[in-house]
């Protein structure tokens, strides 16, 4: 039987590496899409990708947009692949209430336009959208896949379209297209505007005395945040189920973002207190209170169950930031892989 062939969008973001790295070492031929830039974007991915001429190539890279339908109708007819995880997004909260009709387009009508070109192409294949728990917003917690949607900013906004395109598509088509609903999840690969990358990436310059304060908004904001390189294979186990449903994928645990800053901070021996500032830039027009998810589906249904707590994943960070700062901002690819799902993780206690 030949490989399994995948197509992934949002390969060059911190999920899509994941997911490339999980299915190529599962024997899939990956293909990803890619934005063209006047610059390099292919960091998180560089360590896989082999030359195209070589017979050992397995991960093959096209360019395209969400923006453009007609490509993505004619790459998805060319490529004719089993499985397509669409990740691609504007995915920054606070950047969606300055982009808001951008964030509109890329991480709402975008979604429509891959579910699109699946029906258009006329392929056979297995459709997972990346949904967020942003699109509760405002509804507390626990949060599962029957609660209440709430969002409180235009990318949950747009989130939640995504979600209701693709359980239509799914209703109209007949087609196995599924939602992932995720909950906050965390990694070394983490873009450095995000909460947790933005203070772990500052601890390791603190300790290492190149810089003396980070600058935070709302210490109060209640996460649940989980480890990304655990969430891809939730991700890929929904594709394999015998029927398409929606899922959570979450740890169960809240932490503040006052919690997270303290042990990141701590475990580099450092007292946060004097060094985190209050800039009201970082504050969002509307906040989310508190996200803390119920995956027992995941787990009943998929086997999902992550090992990776918030509060390890944040000496997790820490650790690699710190030895990516020592090799001189040489990126830093953690092989920390899941515990029983691949090689033993090294995920500090
Ligand atoms: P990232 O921001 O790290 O990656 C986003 C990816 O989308 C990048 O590859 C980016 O390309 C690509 N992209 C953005 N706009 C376009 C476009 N118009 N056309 C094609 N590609 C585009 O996100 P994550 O990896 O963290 O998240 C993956 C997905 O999961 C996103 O949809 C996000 O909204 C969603 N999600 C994430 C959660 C999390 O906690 N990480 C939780 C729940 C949902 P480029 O590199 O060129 O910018
Ligand atoms: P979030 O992640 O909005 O939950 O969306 P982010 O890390 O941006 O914010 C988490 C919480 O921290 C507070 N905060 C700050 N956030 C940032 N970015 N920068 C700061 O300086 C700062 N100070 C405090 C925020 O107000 C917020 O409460 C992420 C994204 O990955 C989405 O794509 C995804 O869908 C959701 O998680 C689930």
């Amino acid at each position: 039987m030949s490989a399994k062939r995948a197509f992934i969008t949002g390969i060059t973001g911190q999920d899509g590496s994941y997911l490339a790295e999980l299915l190529l070492s599962k024997g899939y031929e990956v293909h990803g899409l890619i934005r063209r830039a006047s610059t390099f974007n292919t960091s998180r991915i560089d360590h896989l990708y082999v030359d195209p001429h070589e017979p050992g190539a397995k991960l093959f890279l096209h360019y395209g947009d969400l923006s453009d339908g007609a490509r993505l109708v004619s790459l998805l007819a060319h490529l004719q692949p089993d499985e397509v995880y669409n990740l691609a997004a504007q995915s920054h909260v606070r950047v969606s209430f300055d982009e808001p009709e951008h964030t509109g387009d890329t991480t709402g009508v975008g979604s429509v336009r891959m579910l699109e070109a699946v029906r258009m192409s006329g392929i056979t294949t297995r459709f997972y959208q990346a949904s967020s728990s942003e699109m509760f917003g405002a509804t507390p917690p626990p949060q599962s896949e029957t609660t209440a949607f709430h969002p409180r900013s235009p990318y949950g906004a747009a989130k939640v379209y995504s979600y209701w395109i693709t359980k239509n598509y799914r209703e109209a088509y007949d087609m196995f297209a599924v939602n992932g609903i995720l909950f906050n999840h965390e990694s070394p690969r983490r873009g450095e505007t995000f909460l947790t990358r933005k203070v772990t990436r500052a601890v390791a310059a603190i300790k290492a005395g190149k810089q003396k304060h980070v600058y935070l908004g709302n210490l109060d904001a209640v996460r649940d945040w989980g480890y990304a390189a655990e969430y891809v294979e939730g991700m890929w186990r929904m594709l394999q189920a015998d029927e398409p449903d929606d899922y959570v994928l979450a740890t169960g645990t809240g932490y503040t973002v006052r919690d997270f800053v303290e042990t990141s901070f701590a475990h580099a021996g450092l007292d946060w207190r004097e060094h985190v500032r209050f800039d009201e830039r970082y504050l969002r027009p509307a906040e989310v209170d508190a996200l803390i998810g119920d995956a027992s589906k995941a787990r009943d249904k998929l086997g999902w169950v992550p090992e990776v707590d918030p509060m390890a994943l944040a000496r997790l960070m820490v650790d690699a930031d710190i030895e990516e700062l020592a090799c001189e901002g040489r990126p830093w690819i953690d092989t920390v892989r899941l515990g029983s799902w691949g090689t033993k993780a090294a995920v500090p206690a």
